[in-house]
């Protein structure tokens, strides 16, 4: 592919912008790290690829032991505008030497309400909007929740099958697999109701008959089993995440969308892990012109500052009382500056376009290489969130110990890869949206060898 489908972004020069691998990895120091954390932190939390980082920018991660990662992960879809962004570094050090906290409901900053009136313009619709801060995607989400029940005055909450929405009480029963996030965890919350995922390569009716028969059973079975009257909100991811990139085909989230206007049902898009440029537009909501009512944000808001948004039409939000919402650390100024210079960021680094550009190399590469290994039962994502999905050869029986496998093998050669979906069998790729085109083109080289040695 030629340079022109992503041009250089600036800013890179601090970081080597090379993958180098100067030891094992994970190399002696992390490891020594590693036995440090064993003795000292909770292993319920447990990390992808334990190499300890002392460095990171561009399209790299530099580990304790010298070795230079080519990042595919970006932490999970946060660092959409480059770890260490220097305009994200200069306002956070600026912010961080005036003051770093008021809380926000105790006395006021001009930077938050710059933030909420930021997401107001940039979200979905040019209805009039409100929004608050938050912390993380899940505190987001289920702050959504509650607005939804406040301004419904209904109870019920649908969700979808391979859905993710968090850990937290509500949010770990808003996602749908058990292990590890939900197993041990009951009782869960109360009133959640679970539909089925227009997931195209795992339809029983085919991928082509996929959106219309989805959002068919979805809509009856909310109707007959739940009564739309009683439904505050529908919550979905627009492409999901955590659950394996699935791309619904187009049709089914405006169906659902339409339903919900038709039954006074709130569509809550969680756009935790889509937003932010990352599918090749600002919100994966655009790419069908969907108008979500409330859609939450957090991850890429603020390039690795805690940082999360609840954004919804005003004359939703606008019910709930004086003190209902809130919390602490929600909007943080630091956080807050650093949303600022994101938002610049995205705008002046046309990351938007280069989402796309990076799409328009990957998804082809990676169509290739499937067409080379029989294992790779699907290719899909949309601009710089794609995934392929392991299977038995010839059948779509998931292969999540191959999956492992090539993660390693990546790993290994020093390429950050992420593995997801409820078969624990997608390896997904979520590179900075400012990596360099000859790391993200070693990356997919790296990627080949993994699977041309296993
Ligand atoms: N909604 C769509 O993707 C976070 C979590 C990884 P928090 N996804 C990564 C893990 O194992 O914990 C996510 C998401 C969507 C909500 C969340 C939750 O966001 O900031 O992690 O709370």
């Amino acid at each position: 592919m030629s340079s022109q489908i992503i041009d250089g972004p600036a800013g890179l020069d601090r970081l080597p912008q090379e993958r180098r691998v100067v030891t094992e990895i994970p190399g002696p120091r992390s490891r020594e790290l590693q036995e440090r954390r064993a003795a000292a932190v909770a292993p319920g939390v447990s990390s992808v690829l334990p190499v300890y980082v002392v460095d990171a920018g561009g399209g790299v991660v530099v580990d304790a032991d010298g070795n230079s990662l080519i990042d595919f992960g970006s932490g999970i879809a946060v660092t959409n505008v480059g770890n260490a962004n220097p305009r994200v570094a200069e306002r956070v050090a600026a912010q961080a030497g005036r003051f770093t906290h008021t809380c926000f409901m105790v006395a006021p900053y001009e930077s938050y309400v710059a933030v909420c009136e930021a997401l107001n313009r940039l979200t979905p619709g040019d209805h009039e909007k409100r929004t608050f801060l938050v912390n993380s995607g899940a505190e987001a989400v289920e702050n959504a929740v509650k607005v939804a029940r406040y301004a419904t005055g209904r109870q019920a909450v649908v969700v979808f099958d391979h859905g993710y929405h968090g850990r937290t009480l509500l949010t770990m029963t808003l996602t749908a697999k058990n292990m590890p996030y939900k197993h041990g965890f009951g009782p869960y919350a109360p009133e959640v109701y679970r539909m089925p995922m227009a997931y195209p390569f795992r339809w029983p009716g085919g991928p082509e008959n996929c959106g219309p028969e989805a959002a068919e059973q979805a809509i009856d079975q909310i109707t007959k089993r739940i009564g739309a009257g009683n439904v505050a909100a529908v919550v979905i991811e627009p492409i999901q995440g955590e659950g394996g990139f699935v791309v619904p085909p187009d049709g089914f989230l405006t169906a659902i969308a339409a339903f919900c206007r038709d039954n006074g049902i709130l569509f809550v898009a969680d756009e935790v892990q889509t937003g932010f440029a990352r599918t090749g537009d600002l919100f994966a909501c655009e790419h069908e012109g969907v108008v979500p009512d409330i859609i939450t944000t957090a991850k890429g808001i603020a390039g690795g500052m805690p940082l999360a948004a609840v954004t919804g039409r005003a004359d939703v939000l606008d019910t709930v009382h004086p003190g209902g919402l809130g919390g602490t650390y929600g909007g943080n100024p630091v956080s807050c500056e650093a949303a600022l210079a994101v938002l610049d960021e995205i705008e002046n680094g046309k990351l938007v376009e280069r989402a796309r550009g990076i799409g328009e190399i990957m998804l082809p590469r990676l169509r290739a290489l499937a067409g080379r290994h029989d294992v790779i039962g699907d290719v899909r994502g949309r601009g710089a969130m794609t995934a392929i999905e392991l299977v038995r050869p010839g059948t779509k029986e998931p292969d999540p110990g191959l999956t492992s496998r090539v993660a390693r093998r990546c790993h290994e050669s020093g390429l950050l890869v992420l593995t997801a979906g409820t078969y624990g069998n997608v390896l997904r790729f979520l590179p900075p949206l400012v990596i360099p085109e000859h790391l993200l083109l070693e990356g997919l080289d790296v990627l080949d060898e993994a699977f041309a040695a296993l």
